[in-house]
């Protein structure tokens, strides 16, 4: 089986110290959580960045700085910024840090509720007008879906040539609002996808063991990090992005899939043709 890629999903958006003290806001935090991630077998940082006070911003200079200061310390890692962002934010501050050249970001291929009254909106147009300027910058898209029907968008726009082959998916599995964290439908999207695209798992909350457990068997990637859950166990805070990669290497071990440098991310995923 491939080797396993690791994304630290260090930051988020929405997460904030009052769930876990140790969610980074400034840069040096966003920096320290990025290189225990690294140190502990992180090939892909995921990276949202905030203000000083930890709101939300895809300010391009923020990204810029919290991106250098993460390339010093962890040489080879791959920085994938979000153009996601935070829930509300409009498609203009969002698609900011694609003009900074990264290798990947994110592309979110639908629209979904996102708990109570948010709702995150990609419209059809939306995900063409990123798609397109990731094609022109040569940025290689985690194409991130929420539920089924986003992967039959992507499948259509890549028809149409605004996301290129090879795909490769991020399954966001138990959003509230999207599809449910269970074995039944992580197998229906890996199902749903083509034969050569990759894929990793992204579990929300206390599924986000079980859903890495099972993506490692089914021969995907995974996702792990304080985006997404904030637990090394019910009732146990992790005390860093770095502890969660470390069981997830730990879990992945057991299971003998070797984990992928930075290096073997990039050639998986066809990053080096791109650079
Ligand atoms: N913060 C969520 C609304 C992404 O990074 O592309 C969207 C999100 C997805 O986190
Ligand atoms: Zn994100």
């Amino acid at each position: 089986m491939e080797k396993l890629i690791i994304t630290a999903a260090i930051c988020g958006a929405e997460v904030t110290k009052d769930h876990n003290p140790s969610v980074p806001y400034t840069v040096e935090e966003i920096v320290r959580e990025a290189k225990l991630s690294y140190d502990e077998g992180a090939s892909i940082i995921h990276l949202h960045v905030r203000n000083d006070d930890g709101t939300p911003t895809q300010d391009i200079n923020r990204f810029k700085e919290c991106m250098n200061a993460i390339k010093d310390v962890c040489k080879d890692v791959i920085v994938q910024p979000s153009t996601g962002g935070a829930v509300g934010m409009t498609n203009d501050e969002r698609i900011k840090p694609v003009n900074l050249y990264p290798e990947m970001a994110t592309l979110d291929c639908g629209t979904c509720n996102f708990g109570g009254d948010n709702v995150f909106i990609n419209t059809e147009n939306t995900i063409k007008e990123f798609g397109k300027k990731m094609i022109e910058l040569n940025v290689k898209p985690e194409i991130e879906v929420f539920d089924k029907g986003m992967i039959d968008m992507a499948l259509r726009l890549n028809k149409k040539g605004f996301i290129k082959d090879k795909m490769h998916f991020n399954f966001v599995m138990g959003v509230n609002g999207g599809i449910s964290a269970t074995y039944r439908d992580l197998i229906f999207m890996k199902e749903s996808i083509p034969y050569d695209a990759t894929f990793t798992v992204s579990g929300i909350g206390r599924s986000q063991f079980e859903m890495i457990a099972l993506s490692i068997l089914l021969g995907g990637h995974v996702r792990v990090g304080f985006e997404d859950n904030v637990y090394m166990k019910k009732g146990l805070l992790a005390k860093s992005n770095g502890e969660l990669v470390q069981k997830a290497v730990r879990i992945a071990t057991e299971l003998q899939r070797e984990i992928a440098t930075p290096n073997e991310a990039r050639e998986i995923l066809g990053l080096k043709s791109r650079l």
